[in-house]
């Protein structure tokens, strides 16, 4: 992530140069009463959306579908303007898994290649959702559809670990009108505690991805947004993983930018949250549309954690509801009065933005470049697990689930190869498992090194993981090395 703020950033102090002063004019003039010595006095005025939202430690996204990637018009916008995208439809479960158990990716890779390819980074949509399901899993319910659900959230954020910024890991959970209930859905009636399982099984598979949850009409405050709010200071005060909320913030005439919209966003991140404007579109035209962009731009950038803006689409014709010109560049790829405004409320904002790291990644301690190796005689107290290796445990349980971390460290000797052995209570089964291959899923089972992670050098660790259905295995596993 930090690599790509860094090279868009480094790019935007290059490019803006000669049009700085122009730009900030422009910027004083439609932002009145802000000052332009509102400034820091290095800041300079980026001339993309994504280098300008870049210099505030941001990023600006846009939803992108795959099969526009052979649109030249597109493809130049998308990789001028942006730092961030997002699969329009392409991670989603049908897509992802349209028979049970195959798993196919080659839209979603074209998505993640090109962003990766031009220093963008990608967030991922979405992984548990009551819409766009295969059919296979909309015919489902009860402890086999909450298994294939954990299991697909496993296996896609296993699949992607690494290159994603940010998961939309349940998406449109709650009910729309007045009474804050859950949406009612497959997947709500396998158990009010889906959503915590879908986010525990997403940490567990991706650790050094931000896991949000993602919501339309929740951009004010309301019975809705209320109703999130209150799901996730549970999960903050329970310790649930949750990282940050998406505010999709798709606005016509019907349903404005509400005028508490910064006030709310400002609530959550009050939780511990960072805040996401996930897929904006504001439907209109002229200045009244502009003006709309601007303030919802101007919103996150007061914001410290408000981390970084997605527009829903590139051009009016890509957008998902196309009659209503909800986006920033027209049908020929020209930029409209609304990215003017984008852009100069990006270049006039904010705060910058102070967000706690990503969580820990299990990466192993490296030793530090430059380091002889030791000349002195081996310790004579051997790393834990004397020449073999050791093993210890840690669960995220729920009710009828669990997810399961082993630390795998190695002895003095290192390793070439390790087994641990873990007894799981009677009635508990393991659903799936990563970064390991096991044997059998009930009683003892016996998970060994895959190709990457067997051989260990003195002292170092590794970690994998389990699913599984029951009672969380307890106490200290066995160990053994080749
Ligand atoms: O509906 C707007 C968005 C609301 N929040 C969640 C987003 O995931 C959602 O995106 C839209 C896509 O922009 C549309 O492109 O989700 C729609 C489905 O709920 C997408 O529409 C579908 C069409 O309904 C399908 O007929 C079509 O096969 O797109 C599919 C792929 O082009």
């Amino acid at each position: 992530m930090s690599d790509t703020t860094d090279r868009h950033g480094r790019q935007a102090a290059v490019r803006s140069g000669p049009r700085l002063a122009l730009v900030l004019v422009a910027a004083a003039t439609l932002v009145a009463g802000v000052s332009i010595f509102a400034f820091t006095p290095t800041a300079s005025a980026g001339t993309t959306l994504g280098a300008s939202a870049a210099e505030k430690g941001r990023y600006f996204g846009t939803a992108v579908a795959a099969n526009k990637l052979s649109d030249t018009t597109y493809v130049g916008i998308l990789n001028r303007e942006f730092n961030s995208v997002t699969a329009e439809n392409e991670m989603k479960w049908d897509a992802t898994e349209p028979s049970q158990g195959n798993f196919t990716y080659a839209n979603a890779d074209r998505i993640v290649n090109s962003a990766r390819a031009n220093g963008q980074q990608v967030r991922g949509h979405a992984l548990a959702w009551h819409s766009q399901q295969p059919g296979w899993a909309q015919n489902m319910s009860g402890t086999a559809l909450r298994n294939a659900m954990l299991n697909h959230v496993t296996q896609v954020a296993t699949y992607y670990r690494g290159k994603i910024s940010a998961w939309d890991v349940v998406n449109e959970a709650f009910a729309d009108g007045g009474n804050g209930a859950r949406r009612d859905s497959n997947l709500q009636r396998t158990g009010n505690d889906w959503i915590e399982a879908a986010f525990r099984a997403a940490r567990a598979a991706d650790p050094g991805a931000k896991l949000c949850y993602n919501d339309y009409n929740t951009d004010g405050q309301n019975a809705k947004s209320n109703a999130v709010y209150a799901m996730v200071q549970d999960f903050k005060a329970r310790g649930v993983p949750i990282d940050c909320v998406g505010f999709q913030s798709h606005f016509n005439s019907q349903s404005p930018v509400p005028n508490d919209y910064q006030a709310n966003l400002q609530r959550f991140v009050n939780l511990g949250v960072d805040v996401q404007i996930t897929e904006l579109d504001i439907e209109g035209s002229g200045t009244t549309q502009a003006n709309s962009f601007g303030r919802v731009v101007t919103a996150c950038l007061a914001i410290s954690r408000c981390t970084g803006i997605t527009v829903w689409g590139i051009r009016d014709t890509d957008s998902w509801r196309a009659s209503g010109t909800p986006l920033l560049f027209d049908g020929s790829g020209n930029k409209k009065a609304a990215y003017t405004s984008t852009l100069n409320a990006l270049n006039a904002g904010g705060n910058p933005v102070t967000t706690p790291p990503t969580p820990p990644t299990t990466a192993p301690p490296t030793t530090p470049p430059g380091t002889p190796p030791p000349t002195t005689a081996p310790p004579t107290t051997p790393p834990p697990g004397g020449a073999g290796c050791s093993a210890t445990l840690s669960n995220n349980s729920w009710t009828g689930g669990f997810v399961t971390t082993i630390r795998v460290t190695a002895g003095s000797a290192g390793t070439n190869g390790w087994t641990v052995t873990v007894t799981l209570p009677a009635g508990s089964a393991i659903t799936n498992a990563w970064n390991t291959t096991r044997s059998g899923n009930t009683g003892s089972v016996q998970l060994t090194n895959v190709a990457y992670n067997g051989r260990l050098t003195a002292g170092q660790v590794t970690e994998v993981g389990f699913q599984g259905t029951g009672t969380a295995p307890s106490g200290t596993p066995t160990c053994s090395a080749s």
